[in-house]
């Protein structure tokens, strides 16, 4: 049996029903494999076996009470998944389908996702499986700073910086940083995703979004394609959908799709972002309200946003939400190139139907890294004690991105077969973090 085999097996033997992080673990070790059968210095030094095993994880108690006086408990997870490039440095989710399967698939893969950013941050993730939907001001407050309580003792600015995911923006980091604040009475940037009024980063809100459109653009200029006049579907309408959907319409694409949790919404005109911002982001509503304020749009409460005909599709949500029957319709309807904001949003069969149709596809550790790689940028403002101006973030992030698609297209093209930038993007990203850690000892 072959090393990678091996631990893969023991990987599997060892981290039973965690079914997220072994499809995360298996995609990265199936696409390494011409890396680590060109040396055995990855077997010697068991690099696999410690790459795929956490630094630490740890689970918590957060107790919070209700509007009705009742006390409440949730589990609070932070994994620091391995710091030899950087401090860890990972968002935190809150949502009710959190488990330690997810926060450990979310861990690993920031792994190699922030080494492709350049910057010296290692990979981590947290969260709870709280349910932020339907719960007062009040509510949200207590419970941040609850978790809050608890988490603040393993985390710093220079051991570990979470930030915002799925259920986490603006608003609860505030909270958390307050309640970190109180708890240490030290003032640095722990978190980021922070407001501006304290320390966080202009362009920070847009980096996800506005990276994965600089990505799919280097990626279309590649073919001597690009945005303009093209039909975009986007799933979700967070933080990642809505400042994708912004850039893809600046650069001339027409979004016709957004959705949530309940449906979805198909706007044949083109997607009017500033109805969708007032719903989501100020009155923190459902995405079928679209529909109910612009004349002309469809809501569907059934099937997904990938039934619709489009050139470009960007899955903005969550995990797996675009399977094996989507990528079919998708390539059907001639998609020609796919782009994951969200963090394994497509399944393994779905990615294989995509690249053997020749389906341009830019996996998530590439096409999502502008996010990290700003609140990199706000860790730098913060140590500096400065701010940069708008502009001057958003070129830094223009030229990450390009600098990721030259790095994942040349592993890509060096290693395994040109345009596969799955395999691109998981051998440049593991073989910084390889020769980290073998440079520092066992
Ligand atoms: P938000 O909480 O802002 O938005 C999430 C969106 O996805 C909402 O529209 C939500 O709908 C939808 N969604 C979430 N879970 C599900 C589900 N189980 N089924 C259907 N729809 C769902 O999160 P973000 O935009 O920040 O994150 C979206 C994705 O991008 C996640 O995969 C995250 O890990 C990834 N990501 C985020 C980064 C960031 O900087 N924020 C950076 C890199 C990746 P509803 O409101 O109904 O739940
Ligand atoms: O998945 C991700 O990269 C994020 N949620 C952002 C992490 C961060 O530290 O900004």
């Amino acid at each position: 049996m072959s090393y990678i085999q091996e631990v893969r097996n023991a990987v599997a033997a060892r981290n039973a029903g965690q079914p997220e992080f072994m499809q995360a673990v298996d995609e990265v070790l199936t696409t390494i494999t011409p890396i680590v059968e060109s040396s055995d210095v990855y077997k010697a030094n068991a690099i696999l076996e410690r790459i795929t095993e956490p630094d630490r994880q740890i689970m918590f108690r957060v107790p919070w009470t209700d509007d009705n006086g009742n006390i409440r408990v949730n589990r609070g997870y932070r994994v620091q998944f391995n710091n030899a490039i950087g401090p860890y440095k990972g968002g935190l989710r809150l949502h009710p389908s959190v488990n330690l399967s997810i926060i450990k698939f979310l861990g690993f893969e920031q792994i190699f996702k922030n080494s492709l950013t350049g910057l010296p941050i290692g990979g981590g993730k947290g969260g709870s499986d709280f349910d932020p939907k339907g719960k007062s001001e009040r509510e949200i407050r207590e419970f941040c700073q609850s978790f809050m309580t608890e988490l603040a003792r393993h985390i710093g600015a220079d051991v570990d910086v979470p930030a915002g995911d799925i259920g986490v923006g603006g608003r609860e980091i505030g909270y958390m940083f307050g309640q970190y604040k109180r708890l240490k009475n030290v003032y640095e940037g722990v978190l980021t995703g922070k407001g501006l009024p304290y320390g966080g980063s202009l362009a920070r809100t847009e980096a996800t979004g506005y990276g994965l459109v600089y990505i799919i653009q280097n990626m279309l200029e590649s073919i001597g394609n690009g945005f303009k006049g093209k039909t975009v579907t986007i799933s979700g309408s967070g933080n990642v959908a809505i400042y994708a959907a912004q850039k893809a319409t600046e650069l001339g694409g027409k979004v016709v799709t957004m959705s949530d949790s309940n449906g979805w919404v198909y706007d044949k005109n083109g997607i009017d972002l500033q109805v969708v911002k007032d719903i989501k982001e100020v009155k923190r509503g459902r995405i079928k309200e679209y529909a109910d304020q612009v004349s002309g749009a469809e809501y569907h409460s059934d099937g997904k946003v990938w039934q619709v005909k489009c050139d470009i599709a960007l899955p903005c949500a969550t995990q797996n939400e675009l399977d094996i029957s989507d990528a079919k319709t998708l390539i059907k309807n001639g998609v020609t190139a796919v782009g994951e904001g969200a963090n394994m949003p497509s399944t393994t069969d779905a990615i294989n139907a995509f690249q053997a149709a020749h389906v341009l596809f830019m996996p998530a550790k590439a096409a999502n890294a502008g996010g990290v790689a700003v609140s990199a940028l706000e860790m730098s403002q913060n140590s500096q004690r400065l701010s940069w101006s708008f502009e001057e973030v958003d070129s830094k992030l223009k030229g990450i991105m390009r600098d990721i698609f030259n790095k994942t297209a040349s592993a890509a093209k060096l290693y395994a077969t040109p345009a596969d930038y799955v395999a691109g993007a998981n051998i440049a990203g593991f073989l910084k973090v390889a020769q980290a850690m073998i440079a520092q000892g066992v």
